[in-house]
């Protein structure tokens, strides 16, 4: 593309890059008509089953009893029946229809509700099916709303996000971004870079002429300006992270500490194997769970200590390689392990300090109080007595993550934008690179050519983000996250 505009303005002819080229490839016109159950398996008290394409009218049509659905006012419903090929009645109905561009899809669509069940819904799917449409692939529906140029990349995939969300928070993150706020302001940044772009690009045809149309200077202060924004949302990635995988709560501990019994405490139910042999956990365990609205992943780890038995031994490799991921460490201390608490904890306290990454919050449970009544009264910072197996100072530990975590996140009010998506971090990143590369070569003098050239990647990285510079991988990628009649 880039090349092209070049090569076009050497042969005399200028050219302003048309937004509209850059527009992803859509829909083909011939696409096939598809249908899925758009609701959720099991029973309830309807279920929906999605027909969309070209000829979803005509198929509804050849399956529903009722008023003619081909030729009725789009946007309205209508009571009928869904009959099989041999005329026997699958399910009373009710159909809505949509006409183009005005649905989901942006394509012909009708809903068919059934009544709620497995079974019914299936039936009708399969009285579609064999009408002749096709079973929609995961996340179909939404991948076509993007292709009719219905909503962008990223409102898809908060679409998706929005689906998955399970708290609160999350589910805020993924409405501001279906709103198109993200977009927006993607939008906003990438036709600036493009409108620099093309005026470094003009300049090289007037160079001979000694116009110049654009001062360095008002060039650098448009690339910083840009790059300033992008590199901001680059950083709430972050905070956006915890918003949507939750909070890392790794459980790490000498061997038979009670890591595995403390998980289940936490948890509220035994999810981890407990035994009074060391060295019973091998693997990792991870399970999320929801505390006053925010999503924790508790992590329980094998125990660390020398060994040579070769499978524990790849358990503790697995242990350190969680704790560089933590948002929090929970250090495990069995009371009974040693006859003085003090100089247990002082030679827990250095032995952390050579394994636990910094800046990463630490707390020290002391367990198995019920047998050690005594050692409850030692008190500190980030010092917990506990009992995991009868639940005592449960409580206390879950109060004091509480608070950790809310360092750790956005407050729920708040309405600033934050990058939740890996992908979007990584394009974002590579836009902000482009622009650190793009301000080094004004900084060295070169030829509006080679920054033209950077800024340029730079408006592709944020055009990839919206879907304007996309391909089939991408896609794939985004859309396979998605269930079957989304
Ligand atoms: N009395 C008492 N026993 C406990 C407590 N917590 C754990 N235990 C016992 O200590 C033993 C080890 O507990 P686990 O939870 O398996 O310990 P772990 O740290 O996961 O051990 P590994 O996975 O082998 O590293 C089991 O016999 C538990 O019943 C506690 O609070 N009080
Ligand atoms: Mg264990």
């Amino acid at each position: 593309m880039i090349l092209n505009d070049i090569m076009e303005k050497e042969s005399g002819k200028v050219v302003i890059v048309d937004l509209e080229q850059r527009a992803p490839a859509r829909l083909p016109g011939n696409a096939d008509t598809v249908a899925a159950i758009a609701t959720p398996p099991g029973t309830g008290g309807i279920a929906v089953i999605r027909i969309s394409g070209p000829s979803a009218l005509e198929l509804a049509a050849r399956v529903f009893r009722g008023a003619d659905l081909r030729t009725v006012s789009p946007r309205t419903a209508h009571f009928g029946r869904v009959i099989d090929e041999a005329g026997t009645v699958v399910d009373e109905v009710v159909a809505t229809v949509f006409h183009r561009p005005s649905s989901y899809t942006g394509e012909d669509t009708v809903e068919l509700s059934c009544h709620g069940g497995r079974a019914v819904a299936a039936a009708v799917l399969e009285t579609v099916l064999r009408g002749g449409g096709r079973h929609a692939m995961p996340g179909e529906f939404t991948k076509r709303a993007f292709l009719n140029g219905r909503i962008d990349l990223v409102q898809a995939e908060a679409v998706a996000d929005l689906i998955h969300a399970e708290t609160r928070r999350a589910q805020r993150a993924s409405i501001v971004q279906l709103e198109g706020r993200l977009s927006g302001f993607v939008r906003e940044v990438r036709e600036k870079l493009m409108q620099t772009a093309s005026v470094l690009e003009l300049s090289l045809d007037f160079a001979e002429d000694d116009v110049p149309l654009a001062e360095p200077a008002e060039h650098r202060r448009n690339l910083e300006e840009s790059k300033r924004a992008i590199g901001m949302l680059v950083k709430s990635y972050d905070s956006g992270r915890v918003v949507r995988e939750g909070i890392r709560v790794v459980i790490i501990g000498r061997p038979n500490a009670g890591k595995s019994s403390l998980l289940n405490a936490l948890l509220g139910v035994p999810r981890a194997i407990v035994t009074e042999v060391p060295g019973t956990t091998r693997d990792y365990v991870e399970e999320a769970a929801v505390v006053d609205g925010t999503l924790f992943r508790f992590v329980d780890t094998a125990g660390l200590r020398e060994t040579s038995d070769r499978v524990e031994r790849e358990g503790i490799a697995r242990t350190m390689a969680q704790l560089q991921d933590a948002d929090i460490v929970i250090d495990v201390v069995d009371v009974t392990s040693g006859p003085d608490v003090e100089i247990l904890l002082e030679n827990e306290r250095r032995w952390l300090s050579g394994i636990v990454p910094g800046g990463v919050g630490m707390c020290i449970a002391l367990n198995k109080i019920d047998l050690k009544p005594e050692s409850a009264v030692i008190q500190g910072a980030g010092m917990f007595p506990i009992s995991a197996v009868r639940s005592t100072g449960i409580e206390e530990l879950l109060a004091w993550l509480q608070v950790r975590a809310r360092n750790l996140q956005p407050p729920l009010e708040d309405q600033t934008l934050i990058i939740t998506n890996m992908r979007h971090r990584d394009c974002l990143a590579r836009a902000d690179e482009y622009l650190g590369n793009a301000l080094e070569a004004l900084d060295d003098g070169l030829t509006e050519e080679f920054v033209a050239v950077s800024v340029r990647n730079a408006s592709d990285a944020l055009g990839e983000i919206i879907g304007e510079v996309t391909t089939e991988d991408v896609l794939h990628a985004i859309f396979s996250r998605f269930c079957i009649g989304k």
